[in-house]
């Protein structure tokens, strides 16, 4: 992976955790805000840097797009919080360490997760974009849209579904729930650069599709292949469970081919933008070869 990818990646991250802190320093000691900071705390930070390195491809300067990058990072908390509980995937483990239930209770996570999930849309009214009121209200939707009931929302229930299905589900099943799942928020972080930036999207909307796919095929694949101390997850927890999944479904060569492929993809639809591009293809390669 190229050294400058990786450093714009820990940059961003540095950025938008100093972004997230501000934002929450004035909510006080109480338990909800330690379990809000604490849960927006960590991670790869990915959707930050889809964010942030699709606005630099349409001219706009990191202290704007930052906000934009805390907002989907606060949505992504919100998710992981909630998907760890009892009634979702009773993890104990998050980011290496324990999940906001365990740390605290059932209540603050459910309640931690749902002010993160406010903050996230507070975050997008910021004069701080640096944008008008109308992009910052198509900001606000189209997040809303990719988190709710008809993109990141759908794709939790449909997997909570595929849970007691009777047949495990198909390949192009499970491609329309992770597209929901993990793709929808995926999707909104590199389209929202452009359109901070006043750029058509769709080329971005082209790349993200199949960024969000591979990602989520390197995510089976570390099911089965991950080391459990890096991943801070129970691995082959899907596959125990009896649940389709691309590697269930593919082969694991196949599952890698078709994620390679994706890739291969999410690069061409980069062409238009040349050599400025060059982090966001990075990012596709780095998806496929996380170990985390
Ligand atoms: C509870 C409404 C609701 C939704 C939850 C995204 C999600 C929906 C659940 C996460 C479950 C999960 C582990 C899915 C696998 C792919 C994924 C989103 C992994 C976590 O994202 P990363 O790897 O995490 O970007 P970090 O910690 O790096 O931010």
């Amino acid at each position: 992976m190229s050294e400058v990818f990786q450093e714009r990646l820990s940059e961003h991250a540095v950025e938008v955790s100093r972004c997230l802190e501000l934002a929450m320093a004035g909510f006080g000691d109480d338990p909800v805000a330690e379990a809000m900071r604490y849960a927006a705390g960590g991670g790869k930070r990915l959707r930050a840097f889809l964010v942030m390195e699709s606005a630099r491809l349409f001219g706009v300067p990191d202290d704007r797009s930052v906000w934009a990058a805390a907002a989907v990072e606060a949505i992504h908390a919100y998710s992981l919080v909630h998907d760890d509980l009892p009634c979702m995937d009773d993890d104990d483990l998050r980011r290496g360490r324990a999940t906001v239930h365990v740390k605290w209770d059932e209540a603050t996570a459910v309640l931690a997760g749902d002010a993160l999930q406010s903050l996230a849309f507070e975050l997008l009214t910021r004069d701080e974009l640096g944008v008008d009121t109308a992009v910052r209200l198509r900001l606000v939707r189209s997040l809303a849209q990719a988190a709710g009931a008809a993109g990141m929302v759908l794709g939790q229930a449909q997997d909570i579904a595929a849970e007691s299905a009777r047949t495990p589900l198909a390949l192009d099943q499970i491609t329309e729930l992770q597209a929901n799942k993990t793709g929808a928020l995926i999707g909104w972080s590199a389209r929202a650069g452009a359109v901070l930036g006043g750029g058509d999207p769709a080329q971005m909307g082209v790349y993200s599709a199949a960024l969000g796919l591979a990602f989520q095929i390197a995510d089976d694949i570390l099911d089965i292949e991950g080391d459990a101390a890096r991943t801070g997850k129970r691995v082959g927890k899907d596959a125990e469970a009896g649940k389709a999944t691309f590697v269930s479904l593919l082969g694991l060569d196949g599952a890698k081919a078709r994620a390679r492929q994706l890739v291969a993809e999410a690069e061409a639809a980069l062409e238009p933008y040349g050599e400025k591009a060059q982090t966001l293809r990075d990012a596709a390669r780095f998806v496929i070869s996380r170990d985390k």
